[in-house]
């Protein structure tokens, strides 16, 4: 069993790992930058390790030094949690270079899904459904207008190396392919030193939906159903829910499936996510996967009462998957607190927290390493808490999330609170009626 692992991350993610560890008897070190000495990460591990300055990439990005403070502490793993570090193969290639147990999938399996023509390739061939278009990367202009036609405008032109919204242009026609093209090939390139683009169909007014899955690496995959994301802001998750007011058995049966037999297709070992995009009649396409632990799984755990992090240790240390994924039951949403004002276009907004209190009360989790006088640093990104509930059903939980939202006490920085009390009293919010593009649209209404 794993002994000791070191927790390559800050802030809530940080303290929801040393707390699952603990529960397993798992001896923890934080990492951290100047600017988190007073965490609670650092106070709740048995071990903690300065790292170095505020800025990311001299501290939380910066492989030597968190090798180093594995090998002073003796850990024997490492948990990225989500950003930072999570998704490079190099650094999951340096922990295994160390002997240092890399919790998340093999290295080969980060780089595979990182390059997302790839990912893509990879899923078509595993007979995933994917959105038509150029069979991976396209080398020319020209190959690109032949995939586009072939697909049919108007068409998404996507970076390999982006994902997440990064590198994308969409073109409605054929007479401005070719400037969008060479824009979208330009900004891949001097973002990612990568400028390979591939061709798809433009799907209109998508639902993001993603499927949670765990794999052992050693032929078995599992998977807890479905978390419903549509609700973004420019491609920033703002609230997530389990399950998708859209879905039904069979839908989830058949997207269930096809994001096992993805992950069958690289013998998928750890938590991942397959993202998949929902057109209006319901059929779906692979997007992308992500092979980390994501910001939003605990409205799967509410769902299907399973400790992720927990099965992440499990198969890390190479346990196999003797028993299958859970169906939802209930309903749970959650919602990002960011440090930013959402009437000030969500501009950032760290600082001293004079004063604070979370929501309490049966089926609300609230996932934060905020505690009054925290100061939020303007270094890192905003989020600073997330709320959680669960109840039987979506009426409930919309019920019980304004309820709780209304006990939160947040002074010294402004916050997401009431755009999400806002949102929670939209009339198509509460009918389940919106896709990617609802936010685009949604007004927030002055503070009275
Ligand atoms: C698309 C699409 C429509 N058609 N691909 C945005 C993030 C990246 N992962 C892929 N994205 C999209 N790809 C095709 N062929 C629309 C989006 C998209 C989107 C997807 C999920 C959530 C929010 C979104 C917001 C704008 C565009």
């Amino acid at each position: 069993m794993l002994k000791k692992v070191l927790i390559a991350n800050r802030g809530e993610i940080a303290l929801r790992i040393i707390r699952t560890c603990r529960e397993m008897g798992i001896e923890t070190v934080a990492v951290y930058s100047t600017a988190d000495r007073d965490s609670l990460p650092v106070k709740f591990a048995d071990e903690a390790v300065c790292i170095g300055p505020p800025p990311s990439a001299k501290s939380y990005l910066h492989i030597p030094s968190i090798i180093a403070a594995a090998e002073v502490t003796g850990a024997d793993a490492i948990h990225p949690g989500y950003g930072f570090l999570s998704e490079n193969a190099d650094f999951a290639r340096v922990c295994d270079d160390h002997d240092l147990t890399f919790i998340g999938p093999r290295a080969e399996t980060i780089a595979q899904m990182g390059d997302k023509s790839v990912a893509k390739e990879t899923m078509r061939e595993a007979g995933v459904p994917v959105v038509p278009g150029s069979d991976g990367a396209v080398g020319t202009v020209e190959d690109g207008k032949r995939a586009a036609l072939e697909a049919g405008y108007p068409v998404m032109i996507k970076a390999s190396a982006g994902g997440g919204g990064r590198g994308m242009r969409m073109a409605r026609d054929e007479g401005e392919f070719e400037k969008l093209f060479v824009a979208a090939g330009t900004e891949a390139e001097n973002a990612f030193g990568d400028g390979r683009l591939y061709i798809e169909k433009f799907v209109e007014e998508p639902r993001h939906i993603e499927i949670q899955l765990v794999g052992d690496g050693q032929g078995t995959v599992v998977h807890f159903g479905e978390r419903e994301c549509s609700i973004q802001r420019r491609h920033q998750k703002l609230l997530e829910e389990a399950p998708s007011p859209i879905m039904d058995a069979d839908l989830r049966e058949r997207m269930g499936q096809a994001a096992i037999a993805g992950a069958l297709e690289v013998n998928y070992r750890g938590a991942g996510t397959v993202e998949f995009l929902v057109d209006k009649n319901g059929d779906f396409y692979f997007m992308e996967m992500n092979t980390r632990i994501q910001v939003e799984h605990p409205v799967t755990e509410e769902v299907t009462g399973t400790d992720l992090i927990e099965w992440q240790l499990r198969v890390a240390d190479g346990e196999t998957i003797t028993s299958g994924g859970r169906t939802p039951e209930g309903w749970s949403i959650e919602c990002r607190i960011n440090a930013e004002d959402p009437f000030r276009n969500f501009s950032p907004s760290p600082g001293t927290i004079t004063a604070f209190h979370s929501p309490k009360g049966r089926g609300v989790r609230c996932d934060t390493h905020v505690f009054s006088g925290y100061s939020v640093p303007p270094t890192y990104d905003s989020m600073i808490a997330k709320l959680i509930v669960r109840e039987d059903d979506r009426p409930r939980a919309i019920a019980k999330m304004l309820r709780a939202l209304d006990e939160f006490i947040i002074e010294g920085v402004k916050t997401t609170v009431p755009f999400h009390q806002q949102l929670l009293k939209d009339p198509r919010f509460i009918a389940g009626d919106f896709d990617t593009k609802f936010l685009e649209s949604f007004e927030l209404k002055a503070e009275g």
